[in-house]
């Protein structure tokens, strides 16, 4: 399923809307024979001004309310993705009071064309209708927050990675900085992830994609780059770490377990395997879930981190993959452990 929030659009803020919704209404003309009395031309003219305006605004505001996707009705993957990023109930809201102004503008509508049917004398018609515009834009003024609110979040939900739940997808995951990115960029279609020196440059999800030809049809594999993950209580962790664990928890079918044995990355190994228990003990489902295990930056590694690691996991020589996900030294290795692993089933 596509990312839900692909069409949530750019939200106008309360001038935007004004300035588009009264230039239409001022553009509009009224149908009205040339011979019809003055006052008549006045009523329809400014009639239709209000009308078109009006019609302009709620035609607008719907649209915005109908291209947030009801959260609730989500799958659950992007459900929970979406309420670590953004404040939901917050977006409710704000979708609700932009919701409760529709029938307020309607009625300000119907009070105008009322008074202005009533009117005595062409100057009146000009008067009503800048007051009704007045009315008009005190309300929607008053959703300047909210509209602004929405445009804000926006950002943050186009941003969610699309996710095929019918196709395989590996989690790529570990501490911050072990080269996860670097990882993914290399092995997957996805050349545009950021690689930096530092940690928590991978603030989200992103996904990449690995070809596999198939006998009768190449396959598609979904292969995901997260953000770092520390060591500490679920209750402790950021927004930044819960978006992995949510991948790991909800979409893995695999997951690509990423050691730095080097003190490169900045976080010590006892915490990296810390991490790595917890992982494997909540999120493999009982072994259902493979954990393939690099150790990556092998042109830093040391044969004393490597061997520490190694006797600290129990792994033997071919449970895990040394790799150097600058050069790609042995990446191919492990793309074809993928490859075949998938091509098998
Ligand atoms: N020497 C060396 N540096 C690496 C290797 N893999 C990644 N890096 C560097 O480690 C830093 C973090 O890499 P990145 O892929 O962003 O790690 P992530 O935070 O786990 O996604 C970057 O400066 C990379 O260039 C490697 O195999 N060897
Ligand atoms: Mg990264």
């Amino acid at each position: 399923m596509k990312n839900p929030f692909n069409e949530f659009y750019h939200v106008p803020n309360s001038k935007e809307l004004l300035d588009i919704a009264f230039k239409r209404g001022m553009k509009s003309s009224a149908q009205v024979s040339k011979n019809a009395p003055i006052l008549m031309k006045a009523k329809k003219k400014e009639s239709k001004r209000i009308k078109v305006a009006v019609d302009e605004l709620m035609n607008r505001i719907l649209k915005i309310i109908k291209m947030v996707p009801s959260i609730d009705d989500l799958p659950d993957f992007y459900k929970e993705l979406a309420s670590i990023l953004v404040d939901i109930d917050k977006l409710k809201l704000s979708l609700g009071k932009l919701n409760g102004i529709l029938p307020i503008l309607s009625k300000l509508k119907r009070e105008h064309l009322n008074r202005l049917r009533k009117i005595e004398f062409p100057k009146e018609g000009d008067r009503l209708r800048r007051a009704a515009f007045g009315r008009i834009s005190s309300v929607i003024n008053k959703q300047n927050k909210n509209l602004k609110h929405l445009n804000d979040i926006r950002g943050d939900l186009r941003r969610i990675p699309t996710v095929d739940y019918t196709q395989p997808c590996i989690v790529v995951a570990g501490y911050p900085n072990v080269g996860k990115s670097s990882i993914v960029k290399h092995i997957s279609t996805n050349k545009k992830i950021e690689v930096k020196e530092y940690p928590f440059t991978t603030k989200q999800l992103n996904m990449g994609h690995l070809e596999i030809e198939g006998r009768f049809e190449n396959i598609k594999i979904q292969c995901l780059d997260t953000p770092g993950i520390l060591d500490r209580p679920m209750s402790k962790r950021n927004s930044i770490e819960l978006q992995a664990i949510l991948a790991l928890r909800l979409i893995s079918d695999l997951i690509l377990f990423v050691f730095d044995p080097t003190p490169a990355c900045g976080y010590d190994i006892t915490s990296q395997i810390e991490l790595f228990h917890e992982i494997k003990h909540n999120f493999s489902k009982e072994g259902k879930i493979e954990i393939i295990i690099v150790f990556n930056k092998m042109d830093l590694a040391k044969d004393s981190e490597i061997v520490y690691l190694k006797e600290k996991l129990s792994l033997k020589d071919d449970e895990f993959y040394l790799t150097n996900s600058l050069s790609g030294e042995n990446l191919d290795t492990l793309i074809n452990v993928l490859k075949d692993r998938y091509r098998g089933n």
